[in-house]
């Protein structure tokens, strides 16, 4: 059996049951944790869950006995937070990880207007239909600023609602009851670990992702403030930076042969992410054996993608 890294540690994880949230969910199960996974709620997410049970071998188990819980609700909202994490004491007695991972990125233009892409997809479209260059130049001034959706308020708005406000929220509701275990006649082992899933989008931008870097940007200054905020109760709080994992979030976009071809010659080791490469990286910050020192740090899981200029 592999080292159980976190052998009966009780972790709580938002936006679980997909992704990144899901390969670290099982993978902190698979090192022996309790692991409460929150979701929307919605049938395909309580879907992904069951899914997640038989994966894990849990689903054989009686409820009572199994390791794995979900708790449904949207993280934007301040009372899932508390929800989650009153789950986790009633049903395990306390809170030593919590991962802050639930995330939304539907990628927009900024602008309205038509995309180099399609512009260049209309170049070459007409080039071949034997139009002058002087046509093509008249049709380009001439396109109406109306075909292609920019980034609307409401999408803004709930993408900041989700990847930031939810994270505040979680994470406060989390470091609360930290706080007070901290504080308690019988302590826990260690303190508590909060892990918040920034990007390495905190650190550069993205020509469809104006709405979402702000949020990954927002997520990795909260999680420094909290480190800062929580030393004095042993609490350590550090930030994950995934690069290009492929994920729900970028299927579509990475579908693109030209996009996924581009973002691989960018990546130093050659490929893009699989949300497996998160697990490690999360198992060392929720581990107060392995990272017990570490606080305030922004660890980047890209494959060198953000230090490759050339
Ligand atoms: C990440 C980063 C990736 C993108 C995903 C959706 O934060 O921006 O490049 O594919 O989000």
């Amino acid at each position: 059996m592999a080292a159980q890294l976190l052998q009966d540690k009780v972790c709580a994880i938002t936006g679980g049951v997909t992704g990144i949230g899901r390969a670290i969910a099982l993978g902190y199960l698979s090192h022996g944790a309790y692991v409460a996974v929150n979701h929307l709620g919605d049938p395909k997410s309580c879907e992904q869950f069951q899914t997640m049970l038989e994966e894990s071998g849990e689903s054989k188990k009686e409820e009572s006995g199994r390791r794995i819980v979900e708790v449904r609700g949207d993280v934007g909202d301040p009372e899932t937070g508390k929800k989650l994490v009153r789950e986790c004491v009633s049903r395990w007695g306390g809170l030593d990880v919590f991962v802050s991972n639930a995330g939304v990125c539907e990628f927009k233009e900024f602008l309205e207007g038509r995309s180099q892409r399609e512009r260049k997809d209309e170049e070459e479209r007409k080039r071949r239909k034997g139009e002058t260059m002087q046509d093509r130049i008249r049709e380009k001034i001439s396109i109406p600023l109306t075909t292609l959706p920019r980034i609307s308020p409401d999408l803004f708005t709930s993408t900041v609602q989700t990847n930031l406000t939810g994270a505040f929220y979680t994470i406060q509701a989390a470091a609360q009851q930290m706080v007070s275990q901290s504080q308690s006649s019988s302590p826990r082992p260690h303190a508590g670990s909060i892990i918040g899933i920034s990007s390495i989008s905190a650190l550069v931008g993205g020509a469809q992702q104006a709405h979402y870097t702000p949020t990954k940007a927002g997520v990795l200054s909260l999680i420094q403030s909290c480190a800062c905020a929580l030393g004095k109760y042993g609490i350590r709080c550090n930030a994950l930076l995934p690069g290009t994992i492929k994920t729900q979030l970028n299927e579509k976009d990475l579908d693109d042969e030209g996009k996924r071809k581009y973002m691989e010659g960018r990546i130093p080791l050659g490929r893009t992410g699989e949300t497996g490469d998160m697990v490690g990286p999360a198992v060392f910050l929720a581990s107060g054996e392995l990272s017990g020192y570490v606080t305030g740090a922004q660890l980047l899981v890209d494959g060198g993608l953000f230090v490759n200029l050339q």
